[in-house]
């Protein structure tokens, strides 16, 4: 697709040479690009995002599984988050997303793994879909006791892991790695679709996703966010309050 009839184009920065510049297919505000995104910023990798049609049931699909992110970095095309991140690692490989340590990439890896498989699947997506996909797109009633459900027999276990796992700034390290790119992507849309972290109950985490959200790269994925936040009416002011007990912390 010709570049300048893509739903969005968004340059990162300056523009290098065109064949420098990959292209994203996915939604700013899909858990899963914002990963690739993320990742990009970091390893300051031009990009322009495309999204495809919206709303998500009729999607032009731009990859086999017909899932998002997809990738296409000059002829090569790449499917899947995380192997577009760890393409990414490779291509860039500084600052890099994974520790050198075979026990902390081990780590990292795991975190991934847990945020798709565990956090996205059981919480995040279903609450997505009973909160939003359902009542403002579908126009079909949300699973009220599904949502209880989540709240009370699945999300604990999950959130509960997490604060146990959670020692310091990062879930690995003391950088931020493809673990905390993962992980605090699924509760950004969390946050946005109207749900708060319990801090009295999971402080650390609190605390944790607070750090995440405000370094550089993930705080400027966050900003180029803003205008699909509004458009699709969700709620980003935990950002503002993260900002502001910051503030008031420092
Ligand atoms: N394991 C895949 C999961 C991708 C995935 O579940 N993507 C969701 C969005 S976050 C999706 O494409 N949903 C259907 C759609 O948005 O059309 C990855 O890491 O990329």
């Amino acid at each position: 697709m010709p570049v300048r009839d893509a739903a969005c184009l968004m340059a990162n920065r300056r523009i290098r040479k065109e064949e420098d510049v990959i292209t994203i297919h996915g939604d700013p505000l899909s858990v899963h690009t914002r990963k690739v995104i993320v990742t990009a910023i970091l390893k300051d990798i031009d990009y322009q995002l495309v999204i495809p049609d919206r709303p998500p049931p009729s999607r032009r699909k731009p990859s086999p599984d017909e899932l998002i992110p997809a990738l296409q970095d000059n002829d090569f095309a790449l499917t899947d988050s995380t192997a577009i991140c760890l393409y990414l690692e490779n291509k860039q490989p500084s600052p890099t997303i994974l520790p050198g340590d075979i026990s902390a990439c081990g780590r990292a890896l795991w975190f991934n793994a847990y945020a798709d498989g565990t956090l996205f699947r059981n919480v995040v997506q279903p609450l997505f879909y009973q909160t939003i996909v359902a009542p403002k797109i579908r126009r079909v009633p949300s699973d009220i006791k599904l949502i209880d459900q989540i709240f009370k027999e699945v999300q604990p276990s999950i959130f509960g892991y997490l604060e146990s796992q959670i020692d310091g700034q990062f879930l690995v390290g003391d950088a931020m790695t493809l673990a905390d790119i993962a992980i605090a992507s699924n509760f950004i849309v969390y946050q946005y679709i109207g749900y708060n972290v319990d801090v009295a109950r999971y402080p650390k985490l609190g605390k944790y996703l607070r750090g995440v959200a405000e370094n550089e790269a993930f705080g400027k994925a966050l900003d180029n966010e803003k205008p699909f936040v509004a458009t699709m009416g969700l709620d980003r002011s935990f950002l503002d309050r993260f900002s502001f007990i910051h503030q008031f912390a420092a």
